[in-house]
């Protein structure tokens, strides 16, 4: 039993097996890192390859998607356990056009096991919904997701109007296609390549 049957059982499809395997792994004293690293994540990663050559395509991505979201499941109790008072209020959200959440959630998952409050938006969220609710919700930080290279101005335009509403909350960025460079180009507050090290960032702008 290794994390490699949770890679095999996403790239199957094989929900049922991707939560049995992820629960043993679990139950065995794996590393969570490792299972989401070496098998959720990577075995993503192979699905997004085999799209690219087109020996996949969106129905089966969707289909590995949910795979893997039954695995972040079982996951996600022992991601967010434990901590009480809030550390502050995160607003997060995946940007205007864009539908893929499995990152943006892991993200959201790790900051509340981290002791934040987190509001999630979802995806496909407008400029406009960010700001709102930061206002609203006093949010420290609004944190954008997107994963698609023709949503990353949607960051732009966000940032933007955080930026003209004259709002002291921290912006910061992350998914696939950005990068540091983009963030410094669009004047977010920081950038993040992955879900823990955004936890991370986001302590620091709190501190
Ligand atoms: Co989409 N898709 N997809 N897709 N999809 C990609 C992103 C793609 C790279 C695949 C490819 O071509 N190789 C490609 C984008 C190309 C590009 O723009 N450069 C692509 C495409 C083209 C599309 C469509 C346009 C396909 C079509 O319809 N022709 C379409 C767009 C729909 C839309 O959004 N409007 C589409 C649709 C879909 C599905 C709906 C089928 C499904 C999404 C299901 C869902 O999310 N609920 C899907 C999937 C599953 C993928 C791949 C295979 C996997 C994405 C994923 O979940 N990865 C993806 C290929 C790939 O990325 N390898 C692909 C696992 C996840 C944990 O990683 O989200 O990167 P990720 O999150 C990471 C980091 O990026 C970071 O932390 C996480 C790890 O710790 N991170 C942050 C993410 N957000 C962060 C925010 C932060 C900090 C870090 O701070 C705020």
């Amino acid at each position: 039993m290794t994390t490699q049957d949770i890679f095999n059982a996403v790239i199957a499809f094989d929900e049922a097996t991707v939560v049995a395997k992820t629960q043993a792994e679990l139950d065995g004293g794996t590393d969570i890192s490792a299972i989401l690293n070496d098998g959720l994540i990577s075995a993503m990663d192979e699905v997004g390859e085999r799209f690219s050559a087109g020996e996949l395509f969106v129905p089966e991505m969707l289909m590995a998607a949910q795979a893997m979201k039954a695995g972040l499941k079982i996951l996600k109790p022992h991601l967010s356990a434990g901590q009480s008072k809030s550390k502050g209020v995160v607003v997060i959200g995946t940007v205007k056009g864009d539908l893929h959440d499995i990152g943006k959630n892991l993200v959201s998952m790790m900051m509340e096991g981290a002791g934040f409050e987190v509001v999630d938006l979802g995806v496909d969220v407008e400029s406009e919904k960010f700001v709102r609710t930061a206002a609203e919700k006093s949010a420290d930080v609004i944190a954008l997701s997107a994963l698609l290279t023709t949503t990353m101005p949607s960051m732009e335009s966000t940032v933007k109007a955080v930026k003209e509403a004259g709002m002291t909350t921290r912006t910061i960025i992350g998914g696939a296609p950005v990068t540091q460079a983009f963030a410094d180009q669009i004047g977010a507050d920081g950038y993040s390549a992955d879900a823990p090290g955004a936890v991370k960032l986001v302590k620091q702008l709190v501190a």
